[in-house]
C-alpha cells in the first residue's frame, strides 16, 4: 500500500444543488475506497443523547452483533445501543452524568470519559471498574461547573480490551457545551461534528478481526459513513469540531485548496488561533476549526493526506511497508506540515456577517 496515498474521506459541497458533482464516478476517480459503496447521505452525527435539568441519564448498552455500517447491516461488531456510530452525549458544565452501562458482550468492559475533568474515584471515570459479561454498572459521573466546553470521547479502558473493543465500535464523541461554540463569531456559525474512525471488513463481509488490524486493510469512516457529505455555501464559515476516535490511525487531515482555522484544541480553547492546511491526529486528538468555503460553486474533499503508521502498522505479524525496520523511512516521509501562522486573538475570527 502507498502510504502517501491521499485517501477522501468527506465532500464538502458548496453551493445549492451543487450535489450532482459529488458522484460515486467522481469520487471513486480520486480514489476513494468504499466497501459498500459510496455513501450518497450527509454526515450525520447519528443518535444524540442530551442532558436535561443538569443531568444525562443513559443507557449504554454493549450490544455484540449487527449494526448498520454506511447503509448495510455488519456483523461482528460491538456497538452501543447498537448504533454505528455510537451516540453522540451531548452535556453542560455542571451537569451529572449518569450511565447506566450494561455489558452483553464477552469481554470485561468499563467506560472512560477521555479528556474530561472529571474525577478518576468511586463511580466516575474510573479505569480500574470491571463490568463483566451480563453485569451492570451505575455510573454517576461529576462535571465541574468550571469544566471547559469543546469535544471530548468515551471508549473503554480495560486494560487489554480497550484495543479491540474501540476497534469493534465502541466508542463515541462527548460534546461539552460553551467553549468556542459560545463565541460571537462563532455563535452563529452551522456547525457539524465530525467523529473520524477507521475500521473494515473480512472477507467473510463482517466486521474484520482486531488481529487483522492494520492500515492496510482499514476503511475510514466519518460519523459511521464512507465519504459523507457537507454542504456549506461559498464564502461560508462553518464550525466543525473533529475527533479521532479509532484504535490506531494517525491522520493528516487536508482539505483541497482550504485552510482550517484552530479555535479549539483537545477539549479547550486555544490562547491564541491559527491556521493550518493540515491536522495531524493521533488516536484521541480533538480539533475545533473554523472552515471558509471558497467562493464559486464545486466540491472540496477532506482527505487523509497519508501518514506513515509506524509500529501500528506492523502488528499482529502483518507485513509492514512504512516504518519497518527492513524498509527505509526514507521512502515514507512524515507528511511535511505547513508551517503555524498565528492568526491572533478570537475578535480577528471571520465572523458570521462577513460569510454570508
Ligand atoms: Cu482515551
Amino acid at each position: 500500500m502507498n502510504l502517501s496515498r491521499r485517501q477522501l474521506i468527506a465532500v464538502l459541497a458548496g453551493g445549492a444543488g451543487a450535489f450532482a458533482a459529488t458522484s460515486t464516478g467522481a469520487l471513486g476517480a480520486l480514489g476513494a475506497r468504499a466497501l459498500q459503496g459510496t455513501q450518497e447521505g450527509p454526515a450525520s452525527i447519528g443518535e444524540v443523547l442530551r442532558s436535561a435539568n443538569g443531568e444525562l441519564r443513559v443507557q449504554l448498552v454493549v450490544n455484540p452483533g449487527t449494526a448498520i455500517v454506511n447503509g448495510s447491516a455488519v456483523a461482528g461488531l460491538s456497538t452501543y445501543n447498537g448504533e454505528f456510530p455510537a451516540p453522540t452525549l451531548v452535556v453542560r458544565p455542571g451537569d451529572r452524568m449518569r450511565i447506566r452501562l450494561i455489558n452483553n458482550g464477552s469481554t470485561i468492559t468499563n467506560l472512560h470519559f477521555h479528556g474530561m475533568h472529571v474525577s478518576p474515584r468511586g463511580h466516575q471515570d474510573n479505569v480500574f471498574i470491571e463490568v463483566g459479561p451480563g453485569q451492570v454498572h451505575e455510573y454517576d459521573v461529576k462535571i465541574p461547573q468550571d469544566h471547559p466546553g469543546g469535544l471530548f470521547w468515551y471508549h473503554p479502558h480495560h486494560h487489554t480490551e480497550s484495543g479491540p473493543q474501540v476497534w469493534s465500535g465502541l466508542s463515541g464523541l462527548i460534546i461539552v457545551e460553551g467553549g468556542a461554540s459560545l463565541l460571537p463569531q462563532v455563535r452563529e456559525l452551522r456547525k457539524h461534528s465530525l467523529a473520524l474512525r477507521e475500521g473494515g471488513l473480512g472477507p467473510d463481509g463482517s466486521w474484520a478481526d482486531y488481529t487483522t488490524l492494520s492500515t492496510d486493510a482499514t476503511e475510514l469512516y466519518v460519523n459511521g459513513m464512507l465519504n459523507p457529505r457537507i454542504t456549506i455555501r461559498p464564502g461560508e464559515t462553518q464550525f466543525w469540531q473533529i475527533g479521532n476516535i479509532g484504535v490506531a490511525t494517525y491522520y493528516a487531515l487536508g482539505l483541497d485548496n482550504h485552510e482550517f482555522t484552530v479555535v479549539e484544541e483537545d477539549g479547550a480553547m486555544v490562547w491564541r488561533t491559527w491556521q493550518t492546511d493540515t491536522l495531524i491526529m493521533p488516536p484521541g486528538k480533538r480539533y475545533g476549526v473554523l472552515v471558509t468555503a471558497r467562493r464559486g460553486r464545486g466540491t472540496v474533499r477532506l482527505r487523509q493526506l497519508g501518514y506513515n503508521q509506524g509500529k501500528a502498522q506492523c502488528q499482529h505479524g502483518h507485513s509492514c511497508a512504512c516504518g519497518s525496520p527492513a524498509i527505509k523511512t526514507a521512502q515514507c516521509p512524515y507528511p511535511p506540515t505547513s508551517p503555524i501562522r498565528q492568526v491572533g486573538s478570537p475578535d480577528r475570527l471571520p465572523t458570521a456577517e462577513s460569510s454570508r
